[in-house]
């Protein structure tokens, strides 16, 4: 399965909701905390332009040019300042962040909810408190990991000759940290790499809290805004949030199916059926208020920013016939992949398959029909056949 994110907060921030929005899933959604006690998994997507049109044909794959290229979605359960010593559902919910590649941080903008979670009146609670709060939580377990281990881990470092970047990633192995990570952190701090023995607390914190950035990045999801003041929410965007209702987009969304309008998730707007009654239009009319107001519900833009700006990806379509854009079946453009900017025509090969992987040869570019040698840069929206020994 491709990329994974994570959707993370205080209980009651409408985590479940987001999720509902983005996978269409019945879950658990209700008024109080820790209603998800295990992560959910399901699929989301990225919206992409699909290239189809621009090719002026029709894919059968999209929505009027408008490409869902799948990722994976984790509803984690609330936390809690002090979940990393125990506290709510305490350490669990960071194993089910291990393998998310980053966060969506969701808070409500409303500030109906405390920094426990429990529902409190609108506005009482000053949400702006909270951004900060989730990062602290993941550096302050990550920091415990190594703590708990320290003593044992210097020592092995000195006597066995260990490198400090395996010692570490083995150690956070379980929180998703790769030694590429710890490199990386490392060549920014200057700490004394063969004597772990004398770093100092604060210093591994700053570790753990560089290690967390790198790994586990986030988008600040403000939602509510159906609920929120005006002046919440501007505090929230000024500090980088998206502002978002995620029981918007679940309404858009299911209307959607249901044939009362036509919506593609993302859109600024709608269009209505004509046959809805008086409180359908209505409601409606409503949310389009709201939408026109932000550009639409910020939900799909969540998951935008996060897998196009946050993560550095981009979307490459494999086909096995470079001239009708098919596969062997001739479905046209049938697959679509999230790549890291930078991928090659064989890291594209090894996803399809890791025995096309093996025996790639080379690869042909659909659009000007160059070939494309294994070190070649694949941009956003290329469109790929790959060549391999039979
Ligand atoms: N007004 C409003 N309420 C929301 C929105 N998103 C979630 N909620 C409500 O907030 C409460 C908690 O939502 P839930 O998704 O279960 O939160 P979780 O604990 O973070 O998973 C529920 O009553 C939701 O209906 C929203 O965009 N607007
Ligand atoms: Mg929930």
């Amino acid at each position: 399965m491709a990329v994974s994110i994570a959707l993370a907060g205080k209980p009651n921030s409408g985590k479940s909701t987001f999720f509902k929005a983005v996978t269409l899933s019945n879950v658990e959604i209700a008024n109080y905390p820790f209603t998800t006690i295990d992560a959910n998994h399901g699929v989301a997507y990225a919206r992409a332009k699909c290239p189809c049109r621009e090719l002026k044909l029709d894919c059968g794959n999209c929505r009027e040019g408008v490409r869902f290229v799948p990722i994976e979605m984790i509803d984690v359960a609330g936390l809690v300042p002090d979940a990393h010593k125990g506290k709510g559902l305490g350490n669990e919910f960071l194993d089910n962040l291990r393998q998310a590649k980053a966060i969506i941080h969701v808070i409500d903008a409303s500030g109906g909810t405390d920094i426990e979670g429990n529902p409190v009146p609108v506005g009482s609670h000053d949400p702006l408190g909270d951004i900060s709060f989730l990062e602290h939580e993941i550096t302050m377990w990550m920091a415990g990991i190594l703590k708990r281990n320290w003593e044992r881990l210097s020592r092995k470092v000195n006597a066995e000759g260990l490198k400090i970047e395996e010692t570490i990633a083995a150690q956070l192995e379980g929180a998703g940290i790769t030694e590429g990570h710890v490199k990386t952190v490392l060549s920014n701090m200057r700490l004394p790499r063969d004597k772990p023995q004398v770093w100092t607390e604060e210093q591994i914190v700053e570790l753990s809290d560089q290690l967390r950035a790198q790994s586990k990045p986030m988008v600040l999801a403000a939602n509510k805004i159906d609920l929120a003041s005006q002046e919440n929410i501007d505090h929230l965007v000024k500090a980088g949030a998206i502002p978002v209702s995620g029981a918007t987009e679940v309404v858009l969304r299911l209307a959607d199916k249901g044939g009362a309008i036509k919506y593609i998730p993302g859109d600024p707007d709608f269009v209505e059926s004509p046959k809805l009654s008086d409180a359908q239009k209505e409601a409606l009319m409503k949310i389009r208020v709201l939408m026109k107001k932000n550009g639409g519900t910020g939900i799909q833009k969540c998951i935008n920013e996060t897998v196009f700006k946050l993560l550095d990806l981009i979307v490459v379509y494999p086909v096995e016939d470079e001239n009708r854009l098919t596969d062997k079946q001739g479905k046209m453009l049938p697959d679509a992949f999230l790549m890291k900017k930078g991928s090659t025509p064989k890291d594209l090969a090894f996803i399809v398959h890791t025995d096309i992987g093996k025996s790639f040869l080379y690869a042909v570019d659909a659009r000007t029909k160059m070939r494309l040698g294994e070190k070649h840069e694949l941009k956003n929206g290329d469109i790929v056949k790959i060549v391999s020994v039979k």
